[in-house]
């Protein structure tokens, strides 16, 4: 048999991820706009308790200045509705700006209302705000995940809105400048129990260093990543773009794995263990694993990234 991406995506089927992310997801998505921001607001909160946003790099906050200057300047009454129009994924001219920003600018965006909000310069949710039954219900299940389902189910909430970005076919996508990769003194090097498969271990290593291109060069041409709760990202092209667009800094501690011959002289590798986004650094550790179905010649055919539902999954090497 040889694989194809939609077969490779069922290697290690006793992998077990947190289905309660796009399940929370959903629902929060049933709520009223009102309730929607305030869930959020209130989420934030409640997290703040626990973990610290980093602030965004300067490099994000210049790209969404403008559009964080004109928000500034409007009554609060306008601020509300521009946050209630994002949120409700309308056809303005905020919105469509949204669109074409990466994840890390959207999310250092709101990175920025927030302080405004707590600091009285753009309007708070309004004081004594009464959550329906059913956000109080979303938010309850929130409370209870871990960090790392917390703040992927934030994240999702903030990705999602402004206008559809689908129906702004051509235009060009606002995303931060890349930085040149880790000099080579001050990168590291990856232990992982269990597997010292050369492409693995460079895999990480090369994340870690912010190498996109020796990243890059360990995919064959049509391979394909699948990022946790997503489809696969298929071809090195589009593959190199979410490096760039999205993984710069992200810390990754694998810890576990096993590795077997699979069908077709390919090999099935399955690592445990943690990533760091540095929206948080090290107060919120992840759990994740990548599944790896190398070809012959160990190149990438495909790897999937997932988000476990519990530690326990970490000890999970199950074929
Ligand atoms: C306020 C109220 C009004 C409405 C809004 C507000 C502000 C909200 C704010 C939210 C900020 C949220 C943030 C979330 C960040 C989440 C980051 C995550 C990162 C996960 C990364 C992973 C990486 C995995 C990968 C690996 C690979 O090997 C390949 C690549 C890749 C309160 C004003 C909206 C401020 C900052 C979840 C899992 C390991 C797949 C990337
Ligand atoms: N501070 C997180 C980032 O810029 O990605
Ligand atoms: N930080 C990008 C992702 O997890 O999809």
């Amino acid at each position: 048999m040889t694989y194809t991406v939609s077969t490779a995506r069922n290697i290690f089927p006793n992998t077990l991820a947190a289905d309660v992310v796009p399940a929370t997801t959903a629902r929060f998505n049933q709520l009223s706009t009102e309730d929607q921001l305030a869930w959020i607001w209130f989420t934030y909160l409640e997290m703040g308790k626990t973990v610290t946003i980093a602030a965004p790099g300067s490099a994000s906050m210049q790209l969404a200045e403008l559009t964080l200057n004109e928000i500034k300047k409007m009554s609060f009454q306008q601020q509300t509705q521009v946050m209630c129009d994002l949120a409700n994924r309308a056809d303005t001219p905020i919105c469509r700006t949204y669109a074409i920003w990466s994840q890390n600018i959207k999310l250092g965006f709101w990175y920025q209302l927030g302080k405004w909000m707590e600091e009285g310069i753009v309007a708070p949710i309004p004081e004594g705000y009464k959550l329906s039954a059913n956000a109080s219900a979303v938010l309850a299940t929130l409370i209870s995940l871990e960090p790392g389902q917390q703040i992927t189910i934030l994240r999702n909430s903030v990705v999602d809105m402004g206008y559809d970005p689908n129906k702004l076919d051509g235009a060009t996508r606002i995303t931060e400048p890349v930085l040149p990769p880790k000099e080579l003194s001050k990168r590291t090097q990856v232990k992982i129990e269990g597997i010292d498969n050369p492409t693995v271990l460079s895999y990480m290593d090369n994340l870690n260093a912010n190498d996109f291109d020796a990243l890059i060069s360990l995919f064959v041409t049509d391979g394909a990543l699948q990022p946790p709760f997503q489809k696969p990202i298929v071809g090195k092209e589009a593959i190199m773009r979410f490096f760039t667009e999205e993984c710069q800094n992200l810390v990754l501690v694998p810890e576990r794995g096993v590795s077997e011959a699979a069908d077709g002289g390919y090999t099935q590798i399955k690592i445990t263990g943690k990533v760091q986004t540095p929206w948080f650094g090290s107060g919120v550790g992840m759990n994740i694993s990548w599944r790896f179905l190398l070809d012959p010649s160990n190149k990438i055919f495909f790897v999937a990234i997932d988000l476990l539902a519990s530690p326990k999954e970490l000890l999970n090497l199950i074929r």
